[in-house]
């Protein structure tokens, strides 16, 4: 199995590569990166951060591995900072993937009903665009209600998220997973619409009092790694949400630690 994921590198600050690197290496996945950025640190709540945009890198990059044959199983994108990168991704989409490969799209891009201090709405455009080509996506609330045109509300209930997932579905995709879902105060997860069959998916973990950086990253890669393992999607949202509040709680008693979670114990202890 392998996988190919094209998101930045967040130098420091636990998020984007550094996490989905590590986190499908730990399932069993062979994992190559096609960086779409350097950054000093994510964009979330640093004084300022540096970045190096690799969209003239990344064609070169992309040539050389059909040169030498190279195709994955699966193209798992993330936060891209640059809009150019968008037909990129659709055009590894027909190039570098193995028959029957995946493409999956994490609209990394939003939170909280606001976009990344980076960001602007061209972004928006461009992760419609590769969600529309996807086989799975996994956006946020904030992420799904932007993809779709919607305002972001602070609650939502039961019949709008499922209504919201065949929206979602219905631009492409044939899973949507939908993260951050709560309809009831002490439970925090994440519901999931297959198309094909028309189900509804749900897993909903111990709400967390603290919210951190990079956790939906790392919710997508252990999301993917079992998704792409084959093990059925009721096991695969249980094993993502299980695996944040894991990492949350080992994270929380550390106030300095606010940019991100402890994920390393997490897996370091066998997930
Ligand atoms: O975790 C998402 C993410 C990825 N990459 C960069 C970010 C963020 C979130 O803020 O700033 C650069």
């Amino acid at each position: 199995m392998k996988i190919v994921s094209v998101q930045d590198i967040s130098c420091f600050g636990q998020c984007s590569l550094t996490v989905a690197l590590p986190v499908l290496s730990a399932y069993g996945i062979e994992t190559a990166i096609l960086p779409s950025g350097i950054l000093s640190t994510h964009t979330g709540g640093f004084k300022s951060f540096t970045v190096h945009d690799l969209t003239d890198e990344m064609p070169k990059i992309i040539e050389k591995w059909i040169e030498a044959g190279i195709k994955f199983d699966a193209i798992y994108t993330g936060y891209i900072g640059d809009a150019r990168q968008f037909d990129m991704v659709l055009e590894m989409k027909k190039t570098l993937l193995n028959p029957g490969g995946k493409l999956i799209v994490d609209p990394a891009m939003a939170d909280h009903g606001k976009m990344y201090a980076a960001l602007g709405p061209e972004i928006v455009d461009g992760m419609r665009k590769i969600a529309a080509a996807a086989d799975l996506i996994l956006p946020n609330l904030t992420e799904a209600a932007f993809l779709l045109g919607e305002e972001y509300k602070d609650s939502y209930t039961k019949p709008e998220i499922e209504e919201m997932l065949k929206k979602l579905a219905a631009m492409g995709a044939e899973c949507a997973i939908l993260t951050g879902v709560s309809y009831t105060p002490d439970k925090l997860g994440a519901v999931a619409y297959t198309k094909a069959t028309g189900e509804f998916t749900e897993y909903f973990a111990e709400y967390q009092p603290k919210s951190y950086h990079g956790t939906g990253d790392i919710f997508s890669s252990v999301a993917i790694a079992g998704y792409m393992n084959g093990e059925p999607l009721p096991k695969v949202l249980k094993d993502s949400c299980e695996f944040i509040v894991k990492c949350i709680k080992k994270t929380m008693p550390d106030e300095s630690h606010w940019y991100g979670v402890k994920f390393e114990e997490v897996l370091a202890e066998g997930r």
